[in-house]
């Protein structure tokens, strides 16, 4: 098999002046998003929800993949179009998240290791027939007292690796995530000296499992200040780390660089990207695959009422857009305030 499907969708989830919409919330996780609305989490619930996203009016102006999750892949519009074909016919490239969840990792008390390698084969090969063409695999690394243990992230990079060899097997391109967690009390150089820790470990499990990097995407989290860090770094600081870090590890044959958010606010998530993308000269594209960064403002004005359902894709489109003008360096702080 060779591996030009895979750098071609590589390329398209990477496409200029667009980003990709993780809608990737388990049942778990997206439970806990309309706790936050007073809305309880039926599947109708969540179909609805991820309708309301899907079909926002010209979504494939600035969104060129979406993630789904198990359940989400296998519904429909209320038309009775499936969400993966809907999306497909505007160009939009439909992906899955794989993973089964990060779970204790026994004998490393308060890390984890994310499960989901058994069986994997299988459930790509059923993905791809129901119409997804990329895959994502999250690692959850945090950091504390005494840990990240350099076990934890071998362990993390090591699966990652296995998953990734089996989509590309399955010509599915992977997206692998390995997120540094930006909760607690760390400061930015903290962050970097892991991130620099796990992303070389990543890379070396990469090149050991035979990975074509070419028909890859790297989803990590910027190099910032914990959340409760007294000193937070600002933008430029980040922007500046992060590049550096990624200089460091990525191999300019990976095409492209998607970002989470990690719990940034939207503005925070779009400037960072913006700056980054303003310095140019970089060997990758630097895209978004944002979550809550892109979905925050849109569940706050649908707030589960079908009334506001043009109000809620109006939020939605509008972070879309603020992210796609990032990808050129042109989101201004305040943009935000002003556009519709
Ligand atoms: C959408 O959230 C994903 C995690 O879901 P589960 O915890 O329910 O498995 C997550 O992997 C997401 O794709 C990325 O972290 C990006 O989302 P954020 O909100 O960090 O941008």
């Amino acid at each position: 098999m060779g591996f030009a499907d895979l750098e071609s969708v590589a390329a398209a989830m990477t496409a200029a002046g667009k980003g990709i919409l993780a809608a990737d919330e388990s049942s778990g996780t997206i439970k806990k998003r309309f706790d936050k609305i007073g809305l309880e989490s039926t599947a109708e619930a969540r179909r609805t929800y991820r309708e309301m996203l899907f079909t926002t009016p010209d979504i494939a102006q600035s969104i060129s993949g979406v993630i789904f999750y198990d359940e989400t892949l296998r519904q429909q519009t209320s038309s009775g179009v499936p969400f993966t074909a809907c999306l497909a016919k505007l160009g939009v490239v439909p992906g899955i998240k794989v993973d089964m969840g990060a779970k204790p990792l026994a004998g490393f008390p308060n890390e984890t290791i994310t499960e989901g390698l058994d069986g994997l084969r299988e459930r790509l090969m059923e993905y791809y027939k129901l119409g997804a063409r990329f895959a994502k695999w999250r690692a959850v690394i945090d950091i504390g007292a005494g840990i990240p243990t350099s076990y934890a992230i071998h362990a993390n990079a090591h699966a990652l690796a296995r998953y990734a060899a089996l989509c590309q097997e399955q010509n599915i391109v992977p997206i692998v995530e390995p997120e540094v967690l930006m909760d607690g009390g760390h400061t930015l150089e903290r962050c970097e000296e892991v991130t620099d820790a796990v992303l070389a470990e990543v890379f070396h499990q990469l090149a050991g499992h035979r990975i074509h990097l070419e028909g890859m995407i790297l989803k990590p989290n910027m190099v910032i200040s914990g959340k409760k860090c007294p000193q937070q770094a600002s933008p430029e600081q980040v922007a500046a780390a992060t590049v550096r870090c990624l200089r460091r590890h990525v191999p300019g044959a990976v095409p492209g660089i998607a970002f989470l958010s990690g719990g940034q606010s939207p503005a925070e998530a779009a400037l960072h990207l913006s700056l980054m993308n303003a310095m140019g000269g970089l060997p990758w594209q630097l895209t978004f695959s944002y979550g809550r960064a892109l979905q925050d403002a849109a569940l706050t004005a649908w707030g589960g009422k079908s009334a506001n359902f043009a109000a809620g894709q109006q939020a939605f489109a509008k972070w879309a857009r603020l992210n796609a003008l990032a990808r050129n360096g042109r989101y201004q702080p305040g943009m935000d305030a002003q556009a519709a």
